[in-house]
């Protein structure tokens, strides 16, 4: 009898590309039916079949108190009595402008979109306008969301695909976009040195999370910062998966480093359709209607999607708590996972920053894009399917991340290293 997931598949992949709206949901590396999920509340997911996992996407990120929270559900139940979208300004958006604003070191304007794309997008373009400059520097892995001029060796569900670039690219979208390696600072100043006048923007992910997480190197993001300052290029932080995860002031609270620009998504809208690129005054100025750098759309900062940003906001805002626990579950997690390997005398790699880690089925360190593509993803796609018979739900791609949440306790936690003892007793 074939499941209700197994039946959902079929019908949609009559009429939506590959099955999914999103690459990455069709379990295409994992060789598993995506589970089409009927709701969600606190770490844990129901599927069409009623079956419950453990969550650890948290919708890939958003969902950092955990999924349904009684406060973010109750503000959009609010809100939507209200009306869902009036095309005008509204008291919502200032406000959470306003907190961002004050309690974020250098953002000092922000503007809101409808995704972490459209953020990245916007944040490029404006880099481009005040600058006057076309190239922009990316770092291989590293996902910047799918528009064109960033569809440059990234990782996230490009990486899963295994195709390095995308078609339907022109080259032209992509002749100043120029690739770098993560944690090398040398592939960077190179490039400065061969185009030392025409760099608009250096973009990157403060932890690398794309293509499994991958930490910063002790001096990496302090070095970005020096060259950018010495060669006046926008140093652009994106923050879709670390803003608001590290802590409230994210990887430039964390690691104490100045960006120019700083993009952001996921957990801003507490699950709505947020992206946001928000900084220097004398850049985000330059954005219309003040500005030449043109960006706009029907349904930025949505009145029922601020209410929501802006419940999870000050949630986190007033119990900073949360982070602190947070924090020591992911740094105990993962500790445990690497000694889990130790005691089955396994060589794969643990990577972690706070909340957030990767297990790579690799023997030695990942540190970039080549070092993680060493992985073996048929023992990860195992490694996936046994989780998801326990009825443990992992990012179905080793070039993603495991996101813990709020709402995981460490009872759960300890079932899940017990799987995971068991499964690698077996390799
Ligand atoms: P969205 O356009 O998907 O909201 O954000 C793009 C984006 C930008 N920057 C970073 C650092 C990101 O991680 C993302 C999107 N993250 C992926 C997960 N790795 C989204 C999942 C998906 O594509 O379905």
């Amino acid at each position: 009898m074939m499941s209700r997931s197994e039946a959902l598949f079929q019908r949609a992949c009559r009429v939506i590309p590959g099955g999914v709206n999103s690459p990455v949901r069709a379990f295409g590396s994992v060789g598993e039916t995506p589970r089409f999920i009927r709701s969600a509340n606190g770490a844990y997911l129901t599927d069409a079949d009623g079956v419950e996992y453990l969550d650890f996407v948290g919708s890939w990120g958003p969902m950092i108190l955990g999924h349904n929270h009684p406060a973010v559900r109750e503000a959009v139940q609010k809100a939507c009595e209200g009306g869902l979208s009036y095309g005008a300004a509204t008291e919502y958006e200032v406000q959470i402008a306003e907190l961002i604003c004050s309690e974020v070191p250098n953002i000092e304007m922000i503007r809101m979109v409808n995704s972490g794309t459209e953020a990245v997008m916007s944040a490029i373009r404006a880099a481009r306008g005040y600058t006057g400059r076309d190239k922009i520097v990316k770092f291989m892995g590293c996902y910047h969301g799918h528009s064109d001029a960033l569809l440059v060796q990234a990782g996230s569900g490009v990486m899963t695909a295994g195709v390095p670039d995308s078609a339907g690219v022109p080259a032209g979208c992509t002749k100043d976009t120029l690739s770098a390696v993560y944690n090398d600072l040398g592939s960077v100043e190179k490039l400065f040195a061969e185009f030392p006048e025409e760099i608009a923007a250096v973009i990157v992910e403060p932890v690398a999370a794309n293509m499994g997480v991958v930490p910063p190197e002790e001096g990496f993001l302090q070095g970005l910062r020096s060259l950018c300052t010495r060669y006046g290029a926008v140093l652009i932080f994106d923050e879709v998966i670390t803003g608001f995860r590290l802590g409230f002031t994210g990887a430039q609270g964390y690691f104490g480093v100045d960006a120019d620009l700083v993009t952001y998504g996921k957990i801003i809208g507490a699950g709505m359709p947020v992206g946001a690129y928000g900084g220097k005054r004398e850049i985000l100025s330059l954005v219309a209607p003040s500005g030449p750098v043109y960006q706009a759309g029907t349904l930025s900062g949505n009145p029922v999607a601020m209410q929501a940003g802006m419940a999870q906001l000050k949630l986190l805002r007033e119990h900073p708590e949360i982070y602190t626990e947070l924090n020591r579950k992911g740094d105990w997690f993962f500790e445990e996972l690497k000694k889990a390997l130790k005691e089955c005398s396994l060589p794969y790699q643990v990577n972690h920053v706070g909340s957030l880690g990767s297990l790579f089925f690799t023997g030695g360190p990942v540190t970039d894009y080549a070092s993680a593509k060493t992985s073996d993803t048929a023992l990860f796609a195992s490694w996936f399917r046994y989780m998801l018979g326990k009825q443990i739900y992992f990012a179905p791609s080793q070039f993603e991340a495991i996101f813990l949440s709020a709402a995981h306790t460490r009872e759960e936690l300890e079932q899940v290293l017990e799987l995971g003892r068991e499964f690698l007793k077996r390799i």
